[in-house]
């Protein structure tokens, strides 16, 4: 399993708001370089399946509403200690907890509209990664 990739998507809030061309700049900043990355709309069944894990949680729904609304960037993203990085840039769950300068502190609205994915474990990565895109987008 490699530990230099993960998987990010610029959510719709994220999309809507003009916020794309911003939140790309900082992830290249900070050390990632983008391997993979496209427009994309997921379906109900596309994000319900993404989503699987939270299926029993109360937001699920609202949650699916959220992410299928319109576009979002799904990109797959390299650096050392990929995953771990990232979900440090991007910042808490809830952006009223994320820290100073992190995406979520800077783009996101609320705990439920909130900017940014970022996978949470390599082999998540994968899987989120493979999700989106074939082998031959990926470079
Ligand atoms: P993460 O994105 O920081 O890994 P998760 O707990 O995996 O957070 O939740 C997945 C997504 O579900 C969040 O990014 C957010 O969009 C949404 N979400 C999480 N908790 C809540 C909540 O309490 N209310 C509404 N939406 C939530
Ligand atoms: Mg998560």
């Amino acid at each position: 399993m490699r530990t230099d990739r993960t998987f990010t998507m610029l959510k719709p809030d994220s999309v809507e708001k003009g916020h794309v061309g911003a939140i790309l700049e900082k992830i290249t900043a900070s050390g990632f370089r983008i391997v993979a990355m496209k427009l994309t709309q997921m379906t109900t069944d596309d994000a319900k399946t993404f989503y699987e894990v939270h299926s029993e949680r109360p937001f699920y729904g609202e949650l699916v509403e959220y992410m299928t609304r319109g576009p979002i960037v799904a990109a797959i993203l390299e650096k050392d200690n990929a995953v771990e990085d990232f979900r440090t840039l991007v910042g808490a769950t809830n952006p009223a907890e994320a820290a100073e300068g992190t995406i979520r502190k800077i783009y996101a609205a609320s705990i439920g509209e909130n900017a940014v994915h970022g996978s949470d474990s390599d082999e998540n990565a994968a899987i989120e990664g493979a999700f989106h895109f074939s082998g031959r987008e990926m470079f």
